[in-house]
């Protein structure tokens, strides 16, 4: 396998465009993407005009237009985390007010499968690697790979510009359902974002277990407040800043192993590494992957994860763009200025307060099941 930084590709193409290079090294431009290592980046480096962004929300537009009978559909995504029951009492499945009326998913397709167990981390996996290939497809971007949501203690940790400015339907990343603050920018509370304490665990389950409650609980709760999308399991996977966020904790997963110590991934334990899964592909094919398959994100998904320190305080970002014969500096400026986000809609919890899904804890949820 060929891996490739989209830094490096824009290297070459430049040089080759300059006559710089052999015309040999032109042959490997024409392989087919897939060989390349789809690098993950850092939401924080990346601005409206970043490939990954601007193909995100193309993609969210295309998604959100299938119905939810299309495997591939935004619809479908979700529910495959979770989806509401129907209430034979109320004749409802969601009142809370402002969201789509019906998440019930179609009979016969995967719904409500999401794992916060044991299998946490390996569920969202090849969860996230299939939403992602769907995602490449449908925004035309054969090099799309998700970002991921790096907030820090110590760094940015607020809701990235994209995905609240504009604040309005005409920005696919943007949603009222979430905490209005959250919305308008304002940092999450340090301590929610910090995966410290997780980190200094050396046995897996310990590990996975406060990782799911801290930052991972921690971020649901705080983004989706009272009854936002982000605050439910049947509706966590509807808001676009989902996806980011567990890609960030995927990404937590391979830093735990990288810090080395004894800290290792329990494969000695069938009764994890054989468990199997369903997915979409991109084609809306059901395929199955067991947690054996997921754990080298590089030779076995083909991905892995630009490291956060590229942006390792909070200053305005000027990360090169990945391609920039397409981008005019002068825009990104000019993006990196944008003026403050005017004031929103404040999104209401309805007068019941909740919806009828089972609520996300900040706290430990691996332990909790669903
Ligand atoms: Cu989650």
């Amino acid at each position: 396998m060929i891996t490739i930084d989209r830094r490096d590709f824009a290297r070459t193409l430049a040089s080759v465009s300059l006559g710089l290079l052999p015309t040999p090294r032109i042959a490997f431009l024409r392989r087919p993407p897939q060989q390349y290592a789809f690098i993950r980046r850092n939401v924080y480096c990346l601005n409206a005009y970043s490939p990954e962004i601007m193909a995100y929300k193309r993609a969210i537009q295309v998604i959100r237009g299938r119905p939810a009978t299309d495997p591939t559909s935004w619809q479908a995504q979700s529910n495959i985390h979770g989806a509401f029951k129907p209430d034979p009492a109320n004749g409802i499945v969601n009142y809370c007010q402002g969201g789509p009326a019906n998440f019930v998913a179609p009979p016969g397709m995967i719904a409500d499968a999401c794992r916060h167990d044991y299998l946490f981390l390996a569920w969202h996996r090849i969860y996230l690697y299939y939403f992602e290939r769907i995602v490449r497809s449908a925004s035309g971007d054969p090099t799309f790979a998700l970002p991921y949501w790096g907030y820090s203690p110590t760094g940015p940790r607020n809701l990235p510009l994209t995905f609240r400015s504009p604040n309005n339907t005409t920005n696919p990343l943007w949603t009222d359902q979430r905490d209005s603050a959250i919305n308008a920018g304002n940092d999450i509370t340090a301590t929610y974002v910090d995966a410290s304490n997780a980190m200094v665990n050396v046995g897996f389950a310990a590990f996975q277990s406060s990782l799911s409650g801290t930052p991972h609980g921690q971020v649901h709760v705080a983004t989706g407040d009272g009854c936002g999308w982000m605050s439910y399991f049947e509706t966590a996977g509807m808001d676009p800043i989902f996806w980011l966020h567990h890609a960030n904790i995927d990404r937590l997963w391979e830093d735990w192993i990288a810090l080395g110590g004894g800290r290792v991934n329990p494969t000695t334990d069938p009764a994890w590494l054989n468990n199997t899964f369903s997915f979409y592909d991109e084609n809306g094919a059901t395929v199955t992957m067991n947690v054996s398959q997921i754990l080298d994100t590089a030779s076995q998904l083909n991905y892995r994860y630009a490291a956060p320190t590229i942006c390792p305080v909070r200053v305005r970002c000027f990360c090169l763009p990945w391609r920039p014969w397409l981008i005019d500096p002068r825009i990104i400026a000019l993006a990196d200025s944008a003026p403050a986000t005017p004031a929103e809609p404040v999104h209401r919890c309805p007068a019941s307060g909740t919806r009828a899904g089972r609520r996300l804890a900040a706290g430990n949820s691996a332990t909790t099941g669903g």
